[in-house]
């Protein structure tokens, strides 16, 4: 293992513009459950069978209660030595792009700020009907599920299996992905697309990748370097 922190080391060390994409992997120190891990359960329920707009219509209480489920988690979750260290690269290259599935807001609370967050944010609601988009200050809703002024359904801002992505943050996530010649992917299985897609994309054009998870993803084919062992382990390592 450490040969490999090694090569990762010197991949870092000739890096000029360093792209990072991370998935739920790095917040599961946290205490946050990941999507596919085998606590990705609540009552049962499958994230895949909740985050999507039609469970929302058929059940808008049950998705609203899960969110605040999750919500609440985040909100006593406390930041892990995997965000600090993302949140410290991106002050130690000037050409830095953080590339977020994560919904959770932790990298913002943990001072990034060129970032993506490619699925949307938990802390965001939208009106389905004005589409109003508001931040939720208060952790748990007091009506669910909560109501906007023009008296539509307010839905979690967040992109749901089957939705698109929002165009702004995928012409940064490219346009970041296009240039950079490194990307270190930290904490995703690798299944979800368009995100997915996105190592594979920087690889063709040339750039290294280095991959941090507990367990082989597609990612690893093409990773110039795979650490398997905690984010919050290795993160601070590279960072020195
Ligand atoms: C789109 C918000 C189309 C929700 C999320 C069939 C039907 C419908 C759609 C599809 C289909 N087949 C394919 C699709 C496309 C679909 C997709 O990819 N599905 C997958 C499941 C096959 N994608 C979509 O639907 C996307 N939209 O395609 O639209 C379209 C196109 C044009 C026009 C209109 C429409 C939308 C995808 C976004 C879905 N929303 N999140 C919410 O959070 O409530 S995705 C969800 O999964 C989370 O955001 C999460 O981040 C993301 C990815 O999961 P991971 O982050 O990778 O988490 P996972 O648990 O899988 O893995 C964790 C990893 O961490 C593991 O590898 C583990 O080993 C590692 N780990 C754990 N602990 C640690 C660690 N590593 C290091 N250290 C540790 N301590
Ligand atoms: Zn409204």
């Amino acid at each position: 293992m450490e040969l490999k922190v090694k090569k990762a080391v010197e991949i870092l060390s000739k890096c000029n513009f360093l792209v990072v994409l991370t998935g739920s992997g790095v917040s599961a120190e946290s205490g946050i459950p990941t999507f596919r891990g085998k606590d990705g359960l609540w009552k049962n329920f499958r994230a895949e069978e909740l985050a999507t707009k039609s469970a929302f219509e058929k059940d808008p209480k049950l998705v609203w209660e899960w969110y605040d489920w999750r919500r609440q988690l985040i909100n006593k979750a406390r930041l892990n030595r995997a965000h600090l260290a993302i949140a410290r690269l991106e002050k130690m290259f000037e050409q830095f792009f953080l590339i977020t599935q994560n919904v959770d807001g932790l990298h913002s609370r943990a001072g990034n700020k060129k970032l993506a967050e490619l699925h949307g944010n938990i802390w965001r609601l939208r009106c389905i009907t004005c589409g109003k988009v508001s931040f939720n200050v208060d952790v748990s809703l007091k009506e669910i599920p909560p109501i906007c002024k023009c008296s539509g359904i307010l839905r979690p801002d967040i992109v749901w299996f089957g939705e698109s992505l929002q165009e702004r943050n995928l012409a940064k996530t490219y346009a970041s992905t296009s240039e950079c010649d490194v990307m270190l992917v930290v904490g995703t299985s690798g299944i979800v697309y368009p995100a997915a897609s996105i190592p594979f994309i920087a690889k063709d054009r040339g750039a290294k990748i280095i991959e941090v998870n507990l367990e082989e993803t597609p990612i690893t084919q093409i990773a110039d370097v795979s650490i398997f062992s905690k984010a919050g382990e290795i993160l601070p390592k590279l960072k020195k």
